[in-house]
C-alpha cells in the first residue's frame, strides 16, 4: 500500500519504477523491523558479516572502485555553466538527464526499489527539510536509518501537498534472472558513476556507486550541495561545519560551529575530551550545520545528521574515546579490518593488530611491524555509521527543532607551517576573507586527489557547493549585514597541524585543543588577551594555558607571526587562488586581501 497522499511524490515513484524497472517496489516506514530485515538481507547474501564482538554490528567489504566521493565524477548541472562556478564540473541539465535517463533504463533489475522518505534535521523543525530517496540499495536503506529520520511521520509532516527533494540512487548494476550479487558489492565501473545535482530543479540523480557520500544522499548531496543553493536563494546558510557546545567551570555556554576539509580530524574536535579541569564539550554535530538567523539577530543551528559517518583509521581511545564508546553497537562498518574473533580493527586504532586479519580486501593479512611500506588493513577512508543518539558527548539539546545559538565560527586546516595556532578576525568580512582562503594537505577522503600537496578549500566547501564559489563569498558577506556584530557570530582561524622544520608536531591536538576552545570562549566574552596584529587579533603568549609537552619555545613559535610566509601565502591567494572566481569575486575580499598585505 502506498503511505502517502502526495500525488508529486507518488507520481514520481511510479515514473522511477517504470524507468528503473525494478522487481517490486518497498515504501520504507522506518522501524527496527526493517532495519533487520535489510541487515538480514545483506547478511544472507554473504554482503555483511555480523561483529561477534559488538552487537548489532556489521561489517560491509565494498568494490576497490568503490571507496570514497568521486569529485570527478561528481556534476552540478546548473541551467547556466556559470552558476557552477569554475570549481565544479558543469553539464548542461538536459544532456545528462539524457545520459543517465539511458543508463537508469532497467538498471533495477532483478533488485527491489526501496522509497525512503527522510526528513535532515528533527522533524517538523521550520529548519529540517524532507527528502525521498529511492535506491536499490539495502545497505543504503540501512545507512539512512542511522544517518537521518526516515518514515511515516515524516511523510505525515510532508503530507498532501508538502515539498521534498527527489533523491535518485542506483548502484547500477541490474540481475539477469535468478542472480544475484554471489557476495560481491554491487556498483558501476567509475566511468559509468555520476553523482549528479539539478540545483534548478532541486533534484539529485545518483548512479554507480554504492559508498557514503556518493550514495547515503541526504549528506553530502542534499544537506550540502542542493542545499547551499537553496540558501543562497532563501538568505541563510548551509555549511560542512561541525558543531559543538563548550561549557566553562561557572557552568557558562557557548556553541562553535567549526569548518574544516575532510580529513582534518572535525569528528574528533566535535567530541573534544578536554584536558583543562572543569571545561566541558559535548557534541551536536560532526559535519554540517544549517543555520538561520532568529528573531533575536542570533545565528542558530541546526545538526541536519542523526549519525555519525565517521573516518575508522586513526579514531582510538586516546584520540576520541567518545567516538569510540559510540561505536560499541548498533554500528555499520565500511572497509575495515575484521580480527579473528569477530572484531574490527584498523591503523591508528591504538593497539596492534590481534593476530591474523582479513583485510578490506577480503584477504588475510598479517602485521608486519618492521616494514613500514606494508598496505593498510584497513582502507584509509573506510568508516562507521553510527547513531548520534548512542555518542556519550552528544548534548542534550542536539535535537532541538529551534537550534543552538552560534558564538564562534572557526576555520581550520592541515597547514604544517605558516598558519599559527589560532587567531581571530577583526570583523565579518575579515572573517568571510579566512574561509575564503582555507587550504589542508590533501588526504584520503575523495578518490582522485593526490595525497600530499596542499589544496585550497574555501569554508571546505569546494567539493560541496552547489553553485559558483564566487557568488558563495558574496553571500556570506550579504548574511553579514542582515545582524550586528554584538549579535554574530566572532571568527577564528586554528592550525592543530603545524610542523617543525624537521617534522615533529608542535601541538599534541586532540583534547588538548580545548585550550584554544577556552582562549576562544574567552574572547567571545570580551576577555581573553590579545594582541592586533596584520593578520587580525593573536593571543598573547600568557593567554592560552600551555600544555606540560610543548616548550615554552614552541608555544612562541606557534603564536608567532611568521610575516615571510603570509606574504608568500597571500601573494598565492593573489594570483593563484582569487583569479579561480573571476568577476565574482565580491571586492570586499579584494579589500581584505589588500589591507592585509599592507600591514604586513
Ligand atoms: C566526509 C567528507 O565524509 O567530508 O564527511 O568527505
Ligand atoms: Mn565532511
Amino acid at each position: 500500500m502506498i503511505p502517502t497522499n502526495n500525488q508529486k511524490l507518488i507520481n514520481w515513484v511510479k515514473d522511477i519504477q517504470a524507468m528503473c524497472a525494478p522487481d517490486s517496489v518497498v515504501w520504507c516506514d522506518g522501524t527496527k523491523a526493517e532495519y533487520d530485515q535489510m541487515i538480514k538481507i545483506v547478511v544472507d547474501g554473504k554482503l555483511a558479516k555480523p561483529l561477534k564482538k559488538r552487537p548489532n554490528s556489521y561489517l560491509f567489504r565494498s568494490d576497490a572502485s568503490d571507496v570514497a566521493r568521486v569529485e570527478n565524477r561528481t556534476y552540478i548541472a546548473s541551467k547556466r555553466k556559470e552558476d557552477a562556478g569554475p570549481t565544479n564540473n558543469w553539464v548542461d541539465p538536459i544532456e545528462l538527464k539524457e545520459t543517465m535517463k539511458s543508463l537508469y533504463t532497467g538498471c533495477m533489475k532483478g533488485r527491489v526499489m526501496y522509497v525512503i522518505p527522510f526528513s535532515m534535521g528533527p522533524i517538523g523543525s521550520p529548519i529540517a527539510k524532507i527528502g525521498v530517496e529511492i535506491t536499490d540499495s539495502p545497505y543504503v536503506v540501512a545507512n539512512m536509518h542511522i544517518m537521518t529520520r526516515v518514515g511515516g511521520r515524516v511523510l505525515e509532516v510532508l503530507g498532501d501537498k508538502g515539498e521534498f527533494i527527489p533523491c535518485l540512487h542506483s548502484v547500477g548494476k541490474p540481475l539477469l534472472s535468478c542472480q544475484d550479487d554471489n557476495g560481491q558489492w554491487p556498483c558501476a565501473p567509475l566511468d559509468k558513476k555520476y553523482i549528479s545535482h539539478f540545483p534548478d530543479d532541486r533534484s539529485i540523480w545518483s548512479y554507480g556507486s554504492g559508498y557514503g557520500g556518493n550514495a547515503l544522499l541526504g549528506k553530502k548531496c542534499l544537506a550540502l550541495r542542493i542545499a547551499s543553493a537553496q540558501a543562497k536563494d532563501e538568505g541563510w546558510l548551509a555549511e560542512h561545519m561541525l558543531i559543538l557546545k563548550v561549557t566553562n567551570p561557572e557552568g557558562k555556554s557557548k556553541y562553535i560551529a567549526a569548518a574544516f576539509p575532510s580529513a582534518c580530524g572535525k569528528t574528533n574536535l566535535a567530541m573534544l575530551v578536554p584536558t583543562i579541569p572543569g571545561w566541558k564539550v559535548e557534541t551536536v554535530g560532526d559535519d554540517i550545520a544549517w543555520m538561520k538567523y532568529g528573531s533575536d539577530g542570533k545565528l542558530y543551528a541546526i545538526n541536519p545528521e542523526a549519525g555519525f559517518f565517521g573516518v575508522a583509521p586513526g579514531t582510538s581511545m586516546d584520540s576520541n574515546p567518545n567516538a569510540m564508546h559510540t561505536i560499541e553497537k548498533n554500528t555499520i562498518f565500511t572497509n575495515v579490518a575484521l580480527t579473528e574473533d569477530g572484531d574490527v580493527w584498523w591503523e591508528g586504532i591504538g593497539y596492534d593488530a590481534p593476530g591474523t586479519l582479513i583485510d578490506w580486501n577480503g584477504k588475510e593479512w598479517i602485521q608486519d611491524k618492521e616494514n613500514k611500506g606494508q598496505k593498510p588493513a584497513a582502507h584509509p577512508n573506510s568508516r562507521f555509521t553510527t547513531p548520534a543518539a548512542q555518542c556519550p558527548s552528544i548534548a542534550s539539546n542536539f535535537e532541538d527543532p529551534a537550534g543552538v545559538p552560534i558564538d564562534a565560527i572557526l576555520f581550520g586546516g592541515r597547514r604544517p607551517s605558516t598558519i599559527p595556532l589560532v587567531h581571530q578576525s577583526r570583523n565579518w568580512n575579515h572573517g568571510v576573507f579566512m574561509g575564503s582562503i582555507v587550504g589542508s594537505e590533501i588526504t584520503a577522503a575523495a578518490l582522485d586527489l593526490k595525497a600530499g600537496t596542499i589544496r585550497r578549500d574555501p569554508f571546505a566547501m569546494l567539493p560541496f557547493c552547489g553553485y559558483h564559489m564566487g557568488d558563495y563569498f558574496a553571500h556570506w558577506i550579504k548574511v553579514g549585514t542582515k545582524s550586528t556584530p554584538d549579535k554574530q557570530p566572532k571568527f577564528f582561524f586554528v592550525n592543530w597541524f603545524r610542523k617543525t622544520k624537521e617534522g615533529k608536531w608542535l601541538w599534541p591536538g586532540y583534547g588538548d585543543n580545548s585550550r584554544v576552545l577556552k582562549w576562544i570562549f574567552e574572547r567571545c566574552d570580551g576577555v581573553g588577551k590579545a594582541v592586533e596584529t596584520p593578520i587580525g587579533f593573536m593571543p598573547t603568549l600568557d593567554a592560552i594555558d600551555r600544555p606540560e609537552s610543548v616548550s615554552a619555545q614552541d608555544m612562541q613559535e606557534l603564536l608567532s607571526l611568521d610575516k615571510d610566509g603570509w606574504k608568500k601565502e597571500l601573494a598565492d591567494v593573489r594570483s593563484e587562488h582569487y583569479p579561480k572566481f573571476g568577476s565574482k569575486l565580491p571586492k570586499e575580499l579584494h579589500a581584505q586581501l589588500d589591507d592585509i598585505e599592507k600591514n604586513l
